[in-house]
């Protein structure tokens, strides 16, 4: 059986792409790693737990927020793309806006990640043609400001998987090709619970439209509310269940704040299930 790539790592196993929050409000740690400085160490503790990518974003996208500017994410996110990019790992640039999409790779990035699948800025599609970046298109429904105030599908699978497939056609269409381009179901952006649990039961529909699946799950609001725990950072082990799922169920990348668990997770079942 061959295996894809994506930004340059073999995908014949679940890969871990770790969360670099530059911004002081994210619902899962907002402020921990506002300052630069400990950013970029956060960055390297997530390279040494075992991450195959970093995602770096200076703008939350959780429920109810507003968007930050370009120019500001810019300073957030530049010297942290700087520090880490000696580590040797593809970096992501967690952005909807193209001026930032652009600056960042041109500061070392090889990775876009947008959670509106290049369709929040209309000039993303064309600014990351440009590059040779990489690209996740994620599903959103909605803007971040509003996007879980009822959310509606006829069939939430049906719908997203065919909002993906349109929103790869619309990237390969200005030259962004298939090999560059990995899909993410968008757990959270504009789902209830109940969207959310369906997307992930469901996943290999997703894996079916032959492109890498990014899923990202982790320390997210349904976990808190399946259990009961409110605080983000104590969501580890209900966040390293549901990534586990997604992994037997075809994801091959999985978007973790907390590496190191979700590593060892990984490890002991690929253990039990190729030895
Ligand atoms: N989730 C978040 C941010 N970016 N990108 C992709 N492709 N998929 C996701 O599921 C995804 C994402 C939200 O998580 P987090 O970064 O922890 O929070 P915030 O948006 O508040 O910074």
């Amino acid at each position: 059986m061959t295996h894809s790539t994506f930004a340059g790592v073999a995908l014949d196993r679940p890969r871990l792409l770790g969360i670099v929050n530059v911004t002081p409000d994210s619902f899962s740690d907002g402020g921990r790693f506002f300052d630069p400085e400990a950013a970029i160490a956060h960055g390297q503790k997530l390279a040494a737990d075992g991450a195959d990518m970093l995602d770096i974003g200076g703008e939350s996208t959780r429920p109810g927020s507003h968007g930050t500017p370009a120019a500001e994410q810019l300073r957030r996110v530049l010297p942290v793309i700087e520090g880490l990019k000696g580590l040797g790992l593809p970096l992501s640039i967690d952005t909807r806006d193209a001026i930032v999409m652009r600056e960042a790779v041109a500061a070392g990035a090889t990775i876009v990640n947008d959670v509106t699948g290049l369709t929040y800025d209309p000039a993303a599609l064309a600014t990351v043609a440009a590059t040779d970046a990489s690209v996740i298109l994620c599903h959103s429904l909605g803007e971040p400001a509003t996007m879980q105030q009822d959310p509606r599908y006829g069939d939430v699978v049906t719908e997203v998987r065919d909002a993906l497939a349109d929103l790869v056609a619309r990237a390969e269409a200005v030259g962004i090709g298939r090999q560059r381009i990995a899909i993410d179901p968008g757990i959270g952006f504009g789902k209830t619970e109940a969207h959310n649990l369906s997307l992930l039961r469901q996943l290999d529909a997703f894996a079916a439209l032959g492109l890498p699946v990014l899923i990202g799950v982790s320390r997210k609001g349904f976990i808190g509310r399946i259990t009961g725990v409110e605080a983000a950072d104590r969501r580890v082990a209900g966040s390293v269940a549901a990534a586990l799922w997604a992994a037997a169920h075809g994801a091959r990348i999985l978007r973790v704040h907390d590496v190191a668990e979700t590593r060892q997770a990984l490890a002991i079942w690929a253990a039990i299930e190729t030895t």
